[in-house]
């Protein structure tokens, strides 16, 4: 399939690269950093070989998130966005941006995607989960009533917001098992929770045309939908929010192929949510665009999901022309 677009694949600037680093060994660390530093040969390279007209570019992970100084994760995120704004403009129409925002400070982080949106033309913005605030680096996720303000801003924006994975808050039940923390385990259970509270609370009652993204086929959550509605629905605890999980999820969330090339689990999601709301994406340089390519292109599904996914869904999501 031709004209493919993507939207979770990443850079780094110089100064997030480390973040990067302790998931692979030194062998594999060389050629992974000159992919995230690099944006415009490699990468070009591998969207010509692969059919990828268009890939929509976001910051390493955790990155501005894990900045607990306000001011610092204010400044590195406007130095990465214009970064990225730089390299937009010279590619031809080949990269979009996603902004990094300074979730630490929710006036903030409203400024920057405003400005990213209106100076910027950026279509969305891409958060690595938690922030890590203040002095204690307390893990604040961003269901909680300060970032409400926040949220309204997104939705009059109109743009998407992608919650990505970083590494769990709560290390305690990893001790001893640290394969378990990162993308194998611990990024999806992290990401899931995290888009869970957004639905619990109620903020899709108060703000009905936000739209969140999940990557890795929606960090399992569409293969707990059922047990989480029928279990919630039983519950003496109290769930403060007026619809079903999987109502929000099928209203209020998209899902990306980054990282989960695995047919069963494509078909679940189809099953799920529908053709319309899954996009594909391959989490480049975590992955190889070939992998993700090849496996997309020979999937048993309908050529015409096949179509809304590699291409169709994103055009209308982030308004492509
Ligand atoms: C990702 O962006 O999903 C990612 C990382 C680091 C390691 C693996 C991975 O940020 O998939
Ligand atoms: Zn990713």
């Amino acid at each position: 399939m031709k004209d493919k677009v993507a939207l979770e694949e990443h850079f780094a600037l110089e100064e997030t690269l480390g973040d990067s680093q302790n998931f692979v060994g030194p062998e594999t660390w060389q050629d992974l950093r000159a992919r995230l530093l690099d944006i415009r040969d490699m990468r070009i390279r591998e969207m010509d070989k692969h059919g990828i007209a268009v890939m929509i570019l976001s910051l390493n992970s955790p990155a501005i998130q894990a900045i607990s100084d306000h001011r610092t994760a204010a400044e590195t995120a406007r130095r990465a966005n214009d970064i990225l704004a730089a390299e937009i403009a010279k590619s031809g129409g080949r990269f979009k941006g996603l902004a990094a925002l300074p979730m630490q400070d929710p006036q903030a982080a409203s400024l920057e995607l405003s400005r990213c949106v209106h100076e910027l033309g950026f279509k969305g913005a891409l958060v690595n989960g938690y922030s890590q605030v203040g002095p204690t680096s307390e893990a604040v996720y961003y269901d909680v009533k300060p970032y409400w303000d926040f949220w309204e801003v997104v939705e009059r924006l109109g743009v998407p917001f992608y919650l990505h994975p970083r590494e769990p808050s709560e290390r305690k039940a990893y001790v001893g098992h640290p394969w378990l923390i990162g993308p194998a385990y611990g990024f999806g259970s992290e990401t899931a929770l995290h888009a869970l509270r957004l639905m619990g609370s109620g903020l899709f009652d108060k703000f009905p045309a936000l739209k969140i993204i999940l990557g890795h086929l929606g960090e399992a959550l569409p293969f707990t939908l059922y047990r989480i509605d029928q279990r919630i629905a039983w519950s003496p605890l109290g769930y403060p929010a007026k619809k079903k999980v999987s109502e929000y999820f099928s209203e209020n969330f998209y899902i990306t192929t980054a990282g989960n090339f695995r047919t069963q689990s494509l078909v679940n999601s189809l099953l799920e949510v529908g053709a319309d709301r899954i996009l594909f994406s391959t989490d480049y340089p975590f992955e190889q665009v070939s992998e993700a390519t090849e496996w997309f292109e020979s999937a048993a599904i309908s050529e015409r999901d096949r179509e809304k996914i590699g291409r169709t869904n994103a055009v209308k999501l982030f308004q492509l022309d």
